[in-house]
């Protein structure tokens, strides 16, 4: 069927209509309609593009899938060849570069462009007229393979650029690479779909990228930053005569997507400053980054500075000290926790990694260091990122010396040599000796003097360790039996020191029955737990004799804790700690209740979603906060119920995911009611 004039000119103007909003929404990061009107407007142009099939473009955005699976890849030669990045791993590196370029510039000062450095591959987009005509892997340089198909699938590549004054020919460089949560989701996906896992993002964005079929590709998370330039021909290669940051604004106008953390920076100190500003929020960034990148911004000035052996004089990454390195491990030691908890630990060969020197990584528990089949004498990838305390990743197998064990934990507790026991369906091993155990008591005294607990100032766990060794601490009370004497006689203990010790404990014992609770150390109860349990009972003795069917009433404590705080308090040996804590002073207001934290759905949090017959969304909301409920917008995996209408949105998918409970209407007006 030949296409009417209004139906083509309609077809025009969905194209850019869809165009636009993907600008909107990859390139400034603010979509102007919901994704809703996104597909509507998309299945418009679909439906007519099958009618008036002649209509169809390449650079259509229906047309990004469709190609047929290749047999291989073809090569390309870079016209420009594609540069790698000198690298500096510390400040020095940076200020080295920073002065090497003002001298050879015989400049006093310069202008850098700094930006994040991505972990994915670097690709070259060749734009024809606007339109994308290949899209290129960077290769060795030189050459690399034709991924033309596959480039075409990322969403937030444009198929063609936007407004009339691009470049006749424009060939943009970037690196393409997947989120945090696109790797989490495809991992996932993997993992339902029995598929390989990927170890990570870099690994999945490169094995994404060269697949035979474009529409694994499509299927992938894959994403782009431009951050460079290549050919450039004909009108508008005025670009290549200002600075980067204003060709960068350029592109983003012709509907690139660039990095949005690029700053402007002035000599060596601007730069670190920025390396220390993206350091720090490293970890909350959305995608994965191994350091930065600073470009000199004057392009007249990169010219002057041209490259050696393959890198640009005009450019520099400076990367963070690696998160993951190898070393051997040495031994395998198993520690005892506050609550008996058997971790064994990794000691070994010291590595600098994430920053630090580590000599300890954590094998968490039985089960991991049976998965990983980690063995004394092998060699290990030991990892440590951000405040994460380190760990070991993996082994690497082809380094394993020959007769070597696997690792059994042991059967008896290497501090007490109690009983060790492994309860049905836990994956921690315990031991059984509880305060008998010096481990336990020493663990159990030191969370009791923590901050949070009775803050005992100048208690810190060398002491705690000392005081132990002596023998002066059988129990927690023995520390507010502790005189200037004792004191005194302790290595590293000076007069001065003693006295605020004892200044601490006395006022640490005006406390609240909260902080007491949470001081006890009862299995699995944290500083929230203690505080419903003290507001709910008010009193200790009441606590200490309720049943744990009554327990199991209070906000936040379900059938585990009730169980946890039952037993604790009935053991005798508990009981008699407590009362001579009592009898040496400690007290607290007794009786205070907090009347707010004591409704019936206190600590539950409610998500609502779709309409409700009987009320508005504002009533739902008054009547589950006037019970104590929270009510939030968004589901997650803390949230206690989803109340689903009529029409629910996305975030009845995501309650399913989660597993979060969900009411209806009914079960909704039936809650509400009971309470
Ligand atoms: O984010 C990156 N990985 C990144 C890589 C970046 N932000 N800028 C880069 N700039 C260049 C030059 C200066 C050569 C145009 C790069 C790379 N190159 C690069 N990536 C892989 C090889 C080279």
């Amino acid at each position: 069927m030949a296409a009417g004039d209004q139906d083509s000119r309609r077809i025009v103007a969905l194209r850019e209509e869809l165009a636009h909003h993907n600008h909107c929404y990859y390139v400034l990061d603010a979509p102007e309609v919901p994704d809703a009107e996104y597909d509507r407007l998309f299945r418009q142009l679909q439906s007519l593009e099958e009618k008036y099939p002649a209509l169809v473009t390449p650079d259509s955005p229906t047309q990004r899938v469709g190609a047929k699976p290749l047999k291989a890849f073809s090569e390309v030669h870079h016209g420009v060849p594609m540069l790698s990045l000198a690298n500096a791993f510390d400040e020095g590196g940076v200020k080295d570069f920073h002065r090497r370029a003002c001298e050879r510039l015989g400049v006093e000062h310069i202008d850098y462009s700094c930006e994040t450095k991505l972990d994915g591959l670097a690709v070259s987009l060749l734009y024809e007229n606007g339109v994308l005509v290949r899209g290129a892997t960077r290769g060795d340089g030189r050459s690399g393979e034709d991924v033309t198909q596959n480039v075409r699938t990322i969403d937030s590549i444009p198929l063609r650029l936007l407004g009339k004054d691009a470049p006749r020919v424009l060939e943009v460089r970037g690196e393409v690479f997947i989120s945090r949560a696109g790797f989490a989701r495809l991992n996932r996906a993997q993992r339902a779909e029995g598929g390989k896992q990927f170890a990570n993002p870099r690994n999945a964005a490169a094995g994404s990228l060269r697949q035979l079929d474009p529409r694994i590709t499509a299927a992938r998370p894959l994403e782009i930053y431009i951050y460079g330039v290549g050919v450039v021909e004909g009108p508008a290669d005025e670009i290549l005569a200002g600075t980067y940051s204003a060709m960068l604004e350029r592109f983003r106008d012709w509907g690139l997507r660039t990095s949005p953390e690029t700053r402007v920076a002035r000599d060596a100190e601007g730069c670190i400053a920025y390396y220390r500003d993206i350091m720090a929020r490293r970890d909350k960034l959305p995608y994965e980054i191994d350091g930065v990148v600073y470009k000199v911004n004057r392009l007249d000035q990169q010219d002057a500075l041209g490259a050696v052996s393959r890198a640009p004089r005009w450019a520099l990454a400076h990367k963070f000290p690696a998160q993951e390195e190898m070393t051997v491990l040495k031994g395998i030691e198993v520690q005892v926790g506050r609550t008996g908890t058997l971790t064994p630990v990794a000691r070994l060969e010291p590595v600098f990694v994430g920053g630090a020197t580590v000599t300890n990584a954590t094998l968490h528990n039985q089960d991991e260091v049976k998965r990983k089949d980690v063995r004394i004498g092998d060699t290990v990838v030991v990892r440590r990122a951000g405040d994460v305390i380190p760990e070991v990743v993996s082994v690497v197998m082809s380094k394993r010396p020959k007769h070597t064990r696997r690792f059994k934990m042991p059967e008896r507790c290497p501090v007490c040599d109690s009983k060790v026991e492994r309860p049905e369906g836990e994956s921690a091993a315990r031991c059984t000796g509880g305060l008998y155990c010096a481990a336990q008591r020493r663990e159990a005294i030191k969370h009791f003097a923590s901050r949070r607990a009775m803050d005992i100032e100048g208690l810190g766990d060398k002491l705690v360790d000392q005081l132990d060794e002596q023998g002066m601490l059988s129990d927690l009370s023995d520390l507010y039996r502790l005189k200037l004497e004792d004191l005194a006689g302790l290595e590293r203990m000076g007069e001065k020191s003693a006295k605020n010790l004892i200044d601490a404990l006395k006022k640490s014992q005006s406390t609240t029955l909260a902080r007491f609770l949470y001081a006890l150390g009862i299995r699995d109860v944290g500083e929230t737990t203690a505080r419903s349990l003290a507001n709910y009972c008010g009193k200790l003795e009441t606590l200490m004799h309720a049943e744990e069917e009554v327990l199991q009433e209070i906000p936040d404590v379900g059938p585990v804790v009730a169980g946890n705080v039952h037993t604790f308090f009935r053991e005798s040996h508990n009981r008699q700690v407590i009362r001579k804590l009592i009898k040496r002073g400690m007290n607290w207001p007794e009786g205070v209740v907090d009347r707010d934290k004591l409704q019936p759905l206190s600590g539950k949090t409610f998500v609502l979603t779709g309409t409700l017959d009987s009320m508005g969304r504002d009533e739902a909301k008054a009547k589950l906060q006037a019970l104590g409920a929270k009510v939030t917008g968004s589901v997650s995996a803390k949230t206690s119920y989803v109340v689903v209408g009529v029409d629910p949105g996305s975030k009845a998918t995501k309650a399913e995911q989660l597993g979060v409970v969900m009411l209806d209407e009914k079960a909704f007006l039936k809650l509400l009611s009971k309470k």
